[in-house]
């Protein structure tokens, strides 16, 4: 007794757990570059303590309920914007624990290339939107006469933009129209670029358009409750918000060591923008992109293993 006493205060407290289970660590992908570098970051830094891993697309609202039931294990990007009111209710219902921030703060919201400014004078606040010789500078083929806001993929934020549109009393000279997937916005940025016509899209940080001339537009402060979804008026930007991680609620006992990884695993912004800048600049693979950070920030997630 007293020789397994002394034992264990030797050992000490952290290394007497059990070791993590060979089954795989289910890690989801979606559709931002971003999140799935950093899906094969974290895979790749589970495999360095032998732990196998398991990536599955999924949908990225739907995931908190998946995280929740154990069909995916974590979740590495919990944007607040855009996906909070999920988060909230998969964690309020059981089976989904918050597993922490990064340290990275997030915007997600409307914007321009800084060159768009003078297009529209009064920019970036958002009543300069209601001056018709602003407008008329954002009008496209498929925009009926308005000026047209390229919105993300509607699985993102539904209706917000809309909404917020119509709220704020933009609805008769502007109109929001959904990109089909992320590559749609840088496309659609190089194309005004080229073509010198004005555009507003749809973008966030940390992003690897970071410190690359793209403003975001000044909407009247969020504060919680303000959107539609939530009860609001609807006349709000979006948050200064978290990047947030979750976990299924059996992860810390099934996989201990992961899990504990997982807890004190933070990026920053630069981190973050520089694991989008290796897709959507360098037009590397995610897998690559990963390979390649993970060679080069050794020093950064090495004494997270520890
Ligand atoms: C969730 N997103 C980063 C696309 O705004």
């Amino acid at each position: 007794m007293a020789v397994g006493l002394a034992a264990v205060l030797v050992i000490g407290p952290g290394s007497i757990n059990a070791a993590d289970s060979k089954r795989p660590i289910i890690i989801p992908t979606h559709n931002w570059s971003s999140q799935v570098v950093m899906a094969y970051v974290i895979g790749g830094i589970f495999e360095s303590i032998g732990n196998r891993v398991a990536y599955t697309p999924s949908d990225s609202q739907a995931v908190y309920e998946s995280i929740r039931l154990g069909d995916v294990t974590i979740s590495h990007e919990v944007w607040q914007s855009a996906f909070g009111a999920s988060f909230d209710k998969a964690r309020d219902k059981g089976g989904l624990l918050d597993w922490g921030d990064h340290e990275a703060r997030t915007l997600e919201d409307m914007g321009y290339p800084n060159w768009v400014a003078e297009l529209c004078p009064g920019l970036p606040n958002w009543e300069a939107l209601k001056s018709p010789d602003c407008a008329k500078n954002f009008v496209t083929p498929d925009s009926g006469g308005k000026g047209r806001w390229l919105e993300g993929p509607q699985s993102w934020h539904q209706d917000l933009m809309p909404q917020r549109l119509e709220a704020l009393g933009l609805g008769d000279l502007w109109m929001v129209k959904f990109a089909g997937g992320a590559d749609a916005l840088w496309a659609e940025l190089a194309a005004a670029k080229k073509e010198g016509r004005g555009t507003i899209i749809f973008n966030w940080t940390p992003n690897f358009t970071d410190g690359a001339g793209f403003t975001f537009i000044k909407f009247p402060p969020y504060y919680d409750g303000c959107r539609p979804a939530d009860g609001g008026d609807g006349k709000c930007g979006s948050p200064d918000g978290y990047l947030k991680k979750a976990v299924n609620d059996k992860f810390p006992k099934t996989h201990p060591h992961a899990a504990r990884i997982f807890k004190k695993l933070s990026f920053t912004t630069s981190q973050i923008g520089a694991m989008a800048a290796l897709v959507d600049l360098d037009k590397m693979t995610h897998e690559d992109a990963a390979k390649k950070w993970l060679a080069d920030n050794e020093a950064v997630w090495k004494p997270w293993t520890k």
